[in-house]
Formats: structure tokens, C-alpha cells, sequence
């Protein structure tokens, strides 16, 4: 995997990074991606963009809640992988790094990521539909209520059709705004408004680099693609 000359000269000189990351940093961990090898994650024959709806959750919640318990089960034993640990490295390293993820897995604090722009949630929060208070379920069952109201609670991510958490996209924005270089890592670049970041940080004249073992819809405004999973192309940036 060749790295060009001219990333590593901005790798080493930028001070302003933003990082975007999707599933597919997360896929070496064992976490499923959504759309790996042409096919989508299908729950119970429901598309996962189906189950995961502002609609579903308005129709069945315990269905929703079904299909995150699941994905939470088999989530609580997976460890962060390189991918992770290098973002993790570069926090210390560029005066200005911002890393913004679409991913609820929470693997990149797992890391030692901090300051993570959750784009999409977490799924280790539960939310309380009337009064909003959320609740940690890292290492605990759900709450069968919201233990500040009483109220149902529901999981404290986006689903489609939902806005994202008031000002988290207004901050990634700003920051893909005013980078040198941004480095788009693991993401298939089709669910929006997180796939405009990176269109945000070229026009603003930031160096684009991608990290995918395949060509996504975001490959053609980068500056470089790097083809190639991200537990092994990222500790080959460290100089
Ligand atoms: C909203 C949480 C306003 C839940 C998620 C503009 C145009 C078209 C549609 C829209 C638009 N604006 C809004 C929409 C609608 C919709 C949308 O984008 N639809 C898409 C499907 C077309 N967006 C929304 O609804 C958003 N809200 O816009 O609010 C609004 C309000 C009311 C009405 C209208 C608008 C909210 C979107 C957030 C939904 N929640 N997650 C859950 O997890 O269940 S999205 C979820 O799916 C993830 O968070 C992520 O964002 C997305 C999956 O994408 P990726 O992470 O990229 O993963 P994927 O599997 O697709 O790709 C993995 C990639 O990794 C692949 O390229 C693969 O090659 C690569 N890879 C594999 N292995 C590796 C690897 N890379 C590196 N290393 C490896 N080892």
C-alpha cells in the first residue's frame, strides 16, 4: 500500500484534522457493516433502514427495542482494533483534530478517543421519550423505564427519518469547514447529512484522503484513496 509523498508532507505539517468515520472501521472488531459484498443488513426480512425508522419506533417500539438489545448483546465483548487505536493516537497529535463517527458502537472511546461527534447516537444510551433524560446500559440491563419521569424510554440513537442531536452536525460542518485534511475512513458515503462532510471539507480546500478495500460514491472528490482495510492502512501514516 503505497502512501504518496503529498499525504505524508500534509499528514506531517497539518494542524486542522477531521476524521469521518463509518462501519468499516469497526468491521475488524466483528462488527457487522451495513452494506459489505453488495448485500444489506436484513432483521426479522426487515432492511435495516426499515427497522432502524422514526416510523418503526412510532409503530413498535418493542420491535425496535428487540433489534438494538440484540446488536447490544453481541457488541458488549468486541474490543476497539488498530483502526481505532491509531485515531485514538492521532488526538495527541494534530493541535486540531476533530473525529466525527456515524458508528453507536462507542469502540473509538473504548480507544481513548475523546470528544467524539456521535453523529448517529449511542447505543449504549437509552433516552426517555417525554422528559429526554437519558441512561447509561454499558455493563447494566435496559431500564424498564425512564428512572427520572417513569415514561417509556427508547434508544438514544438517530434513526432515519430523525434528526441528528442539536448541534452535533453544525459542529462537524464548521469543522470540515476550516481543515487542511480530512480523512474519510470506513464508510460506504450514501446516508445523509453525515456523507456531506467530506464535499464540505474539499470545497473548503482540505486535502481528502479515503481509507476502503472498495470504491464508494465519496471516492471521486478525494485527492487519494487508500484501498484497503483501516486496521492495517492507518498505522502505516505513523512516520
Ligand atoms: C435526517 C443509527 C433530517 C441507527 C443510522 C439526502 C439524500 C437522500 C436521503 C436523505 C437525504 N437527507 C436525508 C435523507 C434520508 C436519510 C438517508 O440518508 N437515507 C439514505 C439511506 C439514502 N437520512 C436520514 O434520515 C438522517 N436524518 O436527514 O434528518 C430529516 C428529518 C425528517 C425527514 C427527512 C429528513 C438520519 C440518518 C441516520 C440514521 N441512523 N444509524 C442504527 O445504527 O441502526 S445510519 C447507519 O447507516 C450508520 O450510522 C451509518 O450512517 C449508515 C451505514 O453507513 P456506513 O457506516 O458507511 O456503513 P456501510 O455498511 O454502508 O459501509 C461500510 C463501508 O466500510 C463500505 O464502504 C465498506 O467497503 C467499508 N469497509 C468494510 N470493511 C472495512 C471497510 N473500510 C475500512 N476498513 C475495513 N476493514
Amino acid at each position: 500500500m503505497a502512501i504518496s509523498p503529498e499525504l505524508r508532507r500534509r499528514f506531517a505539517e497539518a494542524r486542522r484534522v477531521l476524521v469521518l468515520t463509518g462501519a468499516g472501521v469497526s468491521a475488524e472488531s466483528g462488527v457487522p457493516t451495513f452494506r459489505g459484498g453488495g448485500n444489506t443488513t436484513v432483521w426479522k426480512g426487515m432492511p435495516f433502514d426499515v427497522i432502524s425508522s422514526a416510523e418503526m419506533l412510532e409503530r413498535n417500539l418493542p420491535a425496535v427495542w428487540e433489534w438494538f438489545d440484540y446488536r447490544r448483546d453481541f457488541m458488549e465483548a468486541l474490543m476497539p482494533n488498530p483502526g481505532h487505536y491509531e485515531i485514538a493516537h492521532w488526538q495527541e497529535r494534530f493541535p486540531e483534530f476533530t473525529l466525527v463517527t456515524q458508528n453507536i458502537d462507542g469502540l473509538h472511546q473504548k480507544a481513548g478517543s475523546r470528544d467524539v461527534i456521535e453523529l448517529h447516537g449511542n447505543i449504549w444510551r437509552a433516552r426517555c421519550v417525554a422528559c429526554r433524560s437519558t441512561h447509561d446500559m454499558s455493563g447494566t440491563k435496559r431500564p424498564e423505564a425512564c428512572l427520572e419521569c417513569g415514561d417509556s424510554l427508547r434508544p438514544d440513537v438517530v434513526l432515519f427519518g430523525e434528526f441528528l442531536p442539536p448541534g452535533a452536525f453544525e459542529l462537524a460542518a464548521e469543522r470540515a469547514a476550516t481543515c487542511e485534511l480530512c480523512i474519510v475512513i470506513g464508510t460506504s458515503g450514501l446516508v445523509y447529512p453525515a456523507a456531506g462532510l467530506p464535499e464540505i471539507a474539499k470545497s473548503a480546500g482540505a486535502y481528502v484522503c479515503e481509507v476502503n478495500p472498495e470504491p464508494t460514491p465519496l471516492s471521486g472528490i478525494c485527492d487519494e484513496v487508500l484501498m484497503g482495510k483501516a486496521g492495517e492502512v492507518l498505522p502505516l501514516l505513523r512516520s
